[in-house]
């Protein structure tokens, strides 16, 4: 039975990174007087590498105008970075990004049934302020039981570390859960902590395969009010938008099958 619900953050409550940390990580580096830019198609490349540190060093590697000594480099990822944030809280805050499709719906309907929620996130506690402040207003903390962010986390996803200390603090079993993402890094941390996962389709992430892992449920659709949505590899409905009732189902009927 359905006890809990982890939502991932970027990508998946909204789409914050070709509009959001892309245009931020460009005006980073235009404030620290480099010529690099990040375009959409080499940003989406870059994607494969979780957590924005990360993501600058790893492009740092490939750059011969790079610090060439690490310690150098780790000075300037972290000025970067602090930098880049800065500049999507401000974008946020603007306005600039708003919430997919049915996330404020299940949000709410999640509160209001008393459904326990975490966030599982390998962005930073203060990018999560300030989309949510932005998007859910002041308060927004209120309908979540637990928040892991990077800071708390620092094995990044794929690394399941996000999703399991977000099960420790709801105090729930992975079996009790379902998580929301988008990424194939995503996918792979929430199945290696055990949990059920609903794919939600980004920008960056719409043509890849994602392939789940066998005995945990997988959904796939476009977004939440997506009318159709399939799981374990085929169309398991065309009528109804994800809410509380179909994740319950997709647990249960798991459950059933396996016992056949
Ligand atoms: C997405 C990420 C993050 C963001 C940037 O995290 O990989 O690195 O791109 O945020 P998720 P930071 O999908 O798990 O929410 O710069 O704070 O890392
Ligand atoms: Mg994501």
């Amino acid at each position: 039975m359905l006890r809990a619900l982890i939502w991932d953050v970027d990508g998946t409550l909204a789409e914050t990174e070709r509009d959001g940390h892309r245009v931020a990580f460009n005006e980073a580096f235009e404030a620290q007087g480099l010529p690099w830019r990040w375009d959409v198609a080499t940003y989406g490349e870059l994607l494969r590498v979780a957590g924005g540190r990360e993501r600058l060093l790893h492009d740092m590697a490939g750059r011969a105008d790079a610090p060439l000594s690490l310690a150098e480099r780790n000075d300037l990822a972290d000025r970067l970075h602090r930098l880049k944030n800065s500049s999507y809280a401000r974008l946020v805050a603007a306005g600039g990004i708003g919430l997919r499709p049915g996330v404020q719906r299940l949000i709410e309907a999640c509160a209001l049934a008393g459904m326990r929620q975490a966030i599982a996130t390998t962005t930073s506690r203060g990018n999560v302020d300030a989309l949510l402040d932005a998007t859910l207003g002041r308060g927004w903390e209120d309908r979540f039981d637990a928040i892991v962010c990077a800071e708390d986390a620092p094995a990044k996803k794929p690394d399941p570390l996000v999703y399991r200390i977000a099960l420790e603090r709801l105090g729930v079993e992975a079996c009790e859960v379902v998580a929301i993402e988008d990424s194939p890094n995503g996918l792979c941390a929430a199945c290696a902590a055990g949990i059920a996962t609903v794919v939600t389709q980004s920008e960056y992430f719409r043509d890849r395969a994602f392939a789940g892992v066998l005995d945990l449920p997988l959904a796939i659709c476009d977004d939440l009010d997506s009318l159709i949505i399939v799981s374990d590899g085929v169309i398991a409905s065309t009528a109804q938008r994800i809410d509380i009732a179909a994740l319950d189902r997709m647990l249960v009927g798991h459950a059933v099958s396996r016992r056949h």
